[in-house]
């Protein structure tokens, strides 16, 4: 199913604007992210629709905010309304206290209950009447994401025949970990009725498979070289693995304007530390950052050099912060710099710094310029779009990433970056500490690899990966290697 002469219709939980309040007045503004700059190109051009809730509380003016933006604009985007009580069990609670850990392989905060499944259900119903009432035959749907996993279903209920596409932008588990779920089943046999299915990597499909082998035994698989179809209650279901991927000219370009370098050199101006490590993350237990910090305090213990030479800045953007695991989170964040910070600490100079905000476009491109060491330790990640910004914005090419092996971004970076197991604080000590003493031609090289791949791969190539149909159109490089689909045979 490919997009010509069609208008694509993109679906996710939110939609790419920021609703909120000043004083008395109510305000909105685009916000910025890789999925609205990869399908913004695509949606403009084909005049199509945005659905999604705008984030804001139920008394914002939502509607009147966005009927006054789509004017403006070459296409709609259309708001979902959600109650406090929807936010509290379909967002906060299903989605994200339950889908969210088990995808990402962190039972430790997985719960569920019977009330919050009703609610993700009700949502998912809401958005699928809301699509069905808006969609004309000329619409491409694309849906994306964990919080919408029954919207295809719901719409085939309500008796849509659209072809129907689907991405999924976090990990899919194992079976040993889905099998938890108790509505398994349900969902398992839910996703089957779309008609293409995007995963970030080849481990997620090949994980999907085998779930449905366990689960719907009577499900039909067949793979050849790049194409893996399920056949289930008389429906073909097209499996394909797409690594999302960022603007690589857009941070390149935004790497060399005046105002970033100004930020960048003010940065290392101030912080009086021959090294700088950076970490960026959303406030999330599958970021690792707490066990970022203690590799960082067993760097310094083992390597006394390091004292007084390399420090860590990590920014911490604040993210469902009314959950007890975020907000439990925050605290071991505050608890840890002030241990590690009173133990290392010298004049003029302190190991970690840790911020709780949010920075600006300049900002974020001037700390990526900034920092000579990126350190991106997910416990586990669908991709993880931070690992190839900093990349695209190293145009002095020598910066070391260190990347987890669990974060879907190692599929296509391990040949340029230091692989480490985030769980592992001696071996990722050690990677920092052959980082910080790395040659430059050595920094050279890997990052020439990594900045290479990034720019090759990047977020328009995955678009059109995933909106042609064909599977042969897929590039035969490493990243899609036809072994895969034997294994999951
Ligand atoms: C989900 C999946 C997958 C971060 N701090 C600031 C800031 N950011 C921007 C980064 C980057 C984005 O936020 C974070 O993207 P990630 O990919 O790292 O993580 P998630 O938000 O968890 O996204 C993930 C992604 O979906 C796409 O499929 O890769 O695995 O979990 O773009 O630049 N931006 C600004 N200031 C900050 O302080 N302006």
């Amino acid at each position: 199913m490919c997009l010509s002469n069609k208008k694509l219709v993109v679906v996710s939980n939110r939609l790419p604007v920021a609703i909120y309040q000043e004083g008395d007045q109510w305000h909105i503004k685009p916000s910025t992210g890789g999925l609205v700059t990869a399908l913004a190109p695509t949606i403009t051009r084909t005049k199509g629709m945005w659905l999604g809730w705008p984030g804001c509380s139920p008394d914002a003016p939502a509607a009147k905010l966005l009927t006054e933006y789509n004017k403006n604009r070459d296409y709609r985007l259309i708001p979902i309304l959600i109650t406090r009580e929807e936010i509290e069990k379909f967002y906060f609670g299903f989605s994200n206290n339950t889908i969210w850990p088990l995808f990402h392989d962190l039972l430790g905060h997985f719960s569920f209950s019977l009330d919050e499944w009703h609610s993700y259900l009700e949502v998912n119903r809401r958005f699928a009447e809301l699509i069905a009432d808006v969609i004309r035959p000329d619409s491409f749907i694309w849906i994306h994401d964990y919080h919408l996993l029954l919207v295809g279903h719901l719409l085939r209920e309500m008796g849509v025949r659209h072809y129907l596409n689907f991405f999924l932008h976090i990990p899919f588990p194992g079976y040993d970990l889905y099998r938890r779920l108790p509505w398994k089943h349900e969902i398992l046999k839910a996703i089957l009725d779309y008609d293409h299915i995007g995963f970030q990597t080849p481990s997620d499909r090949r994980n999907f498979i085998q779930c449905i082998k366990w689960l719907i035994p009577e499900a039909v698989r067949t793979m050849n070289k790049r194409q893996s179809i399920i056949y289930y209650n008389h429906h073909r279901t097209k499996l394909g693995y797409y690594p999302i991927s960022i603007d690589f000219n857009e941070f390149n370009e935004g790497g060399k304007a005046r105002e970033v370098a100004d930020a960048a050199w003010f940065l290392h101006e101030n912080l009086n530390s021959r090294i700088l490590v950076l970490g960026l993350d959303r406030l999330d237990y599958t970021k690792g950052i707490p066990n970022r910090f203690l590799a960082f305090e067993r760097l310094l213990e083992k390597y006394p050099d390091t004292i007084g030479n390399i420090s860590l800045i990590q920014i911490v953007v604040p993210s469902r912060t009314k959950v007890p695991d975020y907000m439990k989170l925050k605290t071991d964040l505050d608890t840890l710099t002030g241990r590690i910070n009173s133990r290392f600490s010298q004049h003029g100079w302190v190991p970690i710094h840790y911020q709780f905000r949010e920075l600006d476009r300049t900002q974020l491109l001037g700390h990526y310029r900034a920092c000579e060491i990126a350190l991106i330790t997910p416990l586990r990640d669908g991709m993880n779009l931070v690992a190839k910004e900093y990349c695209a914005s190293s145009i002095d090419n020598n910066g070391v990433l260190i990347l987890s092996e669990f974060a879907g971004a190692a599929a296509q970076l391990s040949r340029g970056a230091l692989m480490v197991n985030p769980y592992d604080l001696e071996s990722t000590a050690d990677a920092i500490y052959r980082a910080f003493t790395m040659t430059l031609e050595e920094r050279r090289r890997r990052m020439k690899i990594l900045r290479s791949e990034v720019k090759r791969n990047d977020v328009a190539r995955w678009v059109n990966w995933f909106l042609s149909s064909e599977f042969n159109s897929l590039p035969s490089d490493g990243y899609f290697p036809e072994t895969i689909d034997r294994q999951t045979s």
